[in-house]
């Protein structure tokens, strides 16, 4: 019986290597989709998934639209699944409506990730609903980033006054559950106000705009939080214009390079900064796992680095400054 089992055992062990083998072999094309191609979170987000391709010899192709936006995502996801690469990996800009776009990608047999943002509830492979196919979902834990938002600028303003959130658009997965968790850290401070959200659809000008008009009205305006990168940006910049650098705090979602400045010069006190390559990274990564026959968790949380004055200058936070 010993024999004939360890024989069995050799058998199954040379066929596992053999298959080991031939997907080895095969170079595998591994598209990655951004919410636009003009962003430093997603061109940092394209160096870590290169990173990734280059240590398991897959081709990494990314092709992005020019906006965050849903209506010139859907074309070029089109275009991408015409040419039926091995997986998909796309940051969906928007909860609903790239569900059927993506479900063709799916019903043409392309594994299909997503990273940064999901679709339906970013609960995948559940066997409920209509957009749990999606095989992971890799991302920064957006809720607990807008808790730490909320506590940073409560900080700031000495847990009093108004403020409110600069933010995208209703329907992005990752900007929606930064305002929700950073509402339901501000309903433990009632000594803090919460206005209405502004919605600047990823227009760093208009964001600016928005600010000076919320301080015209409020001129006792306390802080701001800004969700993205454009959002954070552009309050920021609306700060300064309304001649209130350092008076109305902002806390920044993100960290483009002129970031560090605006933290220097105390118009930003805080910057969450997402670990945007690590998305890229383990996006890959998880692609090249299912594509090689292993199984592959269906989330996969990132990390944050919080920069504030005190640890601008270290180099091992400065490396989460994202690229240009
Ligand atoms: O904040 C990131 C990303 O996480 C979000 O989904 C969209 O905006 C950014 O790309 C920053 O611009």
């Amino acid at each position: 019986f010993f024999k004939i089992a360890a024989a069995a055992t050799v058998a199954t062990t040379a066929a596992l290597t053999a298959g080991h083998a031939s997907a080895q072999d095969k170079k595998f094309t591994i598209a990655l989709v951004p919410g636009l191609t003009t962003d430093a979170f997603y061109i940092t987000m394209r160096k870590g998934a290169e990173a990734a391709a280059k240590a398991v010899g897959a081709e990494l192709v990314f092709q992005g639209a020019p906006d965050f936006n849903p209506v010139t995502q859907v074309p070029v996801l089109d275009a991408v699944i015409a040419k039926h690469p091995d997986a998909i990996l796309i940051a969906p800009t928007d909860k609903t409506q790239l569900v059927q776009p993506l479900k063709k990608a799916a019903d043409a047999g392309i594994p299909v990730f997503t990273v940064d943002t999901f679709i339906g509830t970013g609960v995948y492979q559940t066997g409920a609903g209509d957009a749990d196919f999606p095989l992971s979902y890799i991302a920064s834990d957006n809720i607990l980033g807008g808790e730490i938002a909320a506590r940073a600028l409560a900080t700031a303003i000495g847990d009093k006054g108004k403020v409110y959130v600069s933010n995208v658009k209703p329907g992005i997965s990752t900007t929606d559950q930064r305002e929700e968790g950073f509402k339901r850290e501000m309903a433990k401070h009632p000594g803090i106000e919460v206005l209405e959200t502004q919605f600047n659809e990823d227009d760093a000008n208009k964001a600016a705009s928005q600010l000076q008009a919320v301080f015209a009205r409020n001129p006792d305006l306390a802080g701001v939080f800004g969700a993205n990168l454009f959002s954070a940006l552009g309050a920021a910049n609306g700060v300064s214009q309304a001649g209130q650098h350092g008076k109305v705090k902002v806390v920044a979602f993100d960290a483009p390079t002129s970031i560090v400045d605006n933290i220097n010069t105390g118009l930003v006190d805080m910057a969450i900064a997402q670990h945007p390559a690590e998305i890229g990274y383990f996006g890959v990564m998880a692609a090249y796992a299912h594509l090689t026959g292993n199984s592959v968790p269906t989330a996969i949380g990132t990390g944050f680095t919080v920069i504030d004055k005190s640890n601008v200058a270290d180099p091992n936070v400065a490396k989460f400054i994202y690229s240009d």
